[in-house]
């Protein structure tokens, strides 16, 4: 029998290049909520896979960005920290780029002081021409020594395998740290909040899903009549202006509404049983700048 193999790797890369979509894709559960809005992950997630001879365990990061306020800074810290923890980095590009830019070259200068092996993964090849991207191949070759270079899209299965595969010759002999029904770290809980404000990020527009936390007030599980376990999820939305709650809210609450039903739907689909979801609205001006709430985000 061949010997067991396990390890830490960390997704890094720029915001909105993909990197919840990989982690999702390789784990093959949600475990990371994805929208095409900027600095969608606030907090490192990780995501477990388990196969025959090795358990890898990921870790999708906030996207790297230039801070605005107190909790772009945690985010940011909290993904190059991210990368002193990892035995392989897999550092995520769009395929999209013309060149390195600064951002990206920073991520290379902070992979190089983590001294630790880095896989480079070209993401949204179905968004570019074959020549473009042999072109980006090159220059990233000759910019770092990564272990691979491997052109994906997260959008596609068949390159699950082939990432995984790849990892997998890197990997040392150890041992499973999760227990094989583990997919996530998270609890249901946070669950629950990334899933609602997943919703609200995807439906809302301009600046309003940025300024949005969610928080999980009640979690019960309890029988239904018909004997089904059913979780009482109750959330407020809190936001950073009064006239955003009216838009979360929107006309005869038509919207929170919808982000609440897609939740609902959602999460009944990954935690395998019923959800009653009921949502409130709340306004809580300067939070991303307030500490306390800040360090809920905070690497724990
Ligand atoms: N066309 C295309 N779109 C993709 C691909 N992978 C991801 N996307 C889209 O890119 C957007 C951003 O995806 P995310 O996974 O949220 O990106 P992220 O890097 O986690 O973003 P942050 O958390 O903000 O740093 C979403 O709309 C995805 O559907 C791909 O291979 N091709
Ligand atoms: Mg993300």
């Amino acid at each position: 029998m061949s010997e067991f193999k396990s390890g830490f790797v960390t997704i890094i890369g720029r915001t909105n290049v993909g990197k919840s979509t990989l982690i999702n894709l390789l784990v093959g559960e949600k475990v990371a909520a994805i929208a095409n809005k900027v600095q969608t992950t606030r907090t490192a997630i990780k995501g477990i896979v388990n196969r025959q001879n090795s358990q890898i365990i990921f870790t999708d990061t906030p996207g790297i960005h230039k801070p605005k306020h107190k909790l772009n800074e945690t985010m940011v810290e909290t993904s190059f920290t991210s990368l002193k923890d990892a035995d392989i980095i897999l550092f995520l590009v769009e395929a999209t780029s013309k060149d390195i830019g600064k951002g990206d070259n920073l991520i290379i200068q902070k992979i190089q002081e983590s001294n630790q092996k880095a896989i480079l993964i070209i993401n949204k090849i179905d968004l570019v021409k074959k020549e473009d991207l042999l072109q980006l191949i090159e220059k990233y070759r000759n910019q770092y020594p990564f272990e691979a270079v491997i052109p994906i899209s997260a959008l596609q299965s068949k390159y699950r395998n082939i990432i995984l595969d790849e990892i997998e010759k890197h990997l040392k002999q150890g041992p499973a740290y999760y227990d094989i029904e583990e997919y996530t770290d998270q609890t249901v809980r946070q669950l629950a909040e990334e899933t609602i404000r997943e919703k609200a990020l995807t439906l809302l527009k301009d600046e309003v899903p940025h300024g949005i936390y969610v928080e999980v007030e009640k979690l019960q599980l309890r029988k239904n009549k018909e004997k089904k376990d059913i979780y009482d999820i109750e959330a407020t939305i809190y936001c950073i202006r009064e006239s955003h709650k009216g838009i979360i809210i929107g006309k005869n609450g038509e919207m929170l509404k919808k982000i609440g039903r897609l939740a609902r739907i959602e999460m009944e689909e990954n935690f395998g049983l019923k959800v009653n979801l009921k949502t409130w609205v709340k306004v809580k001006e300067n939070w991303l700048d307030n500490p306390s709430i800040v360090n809920k985000f905070k690497l724990k």
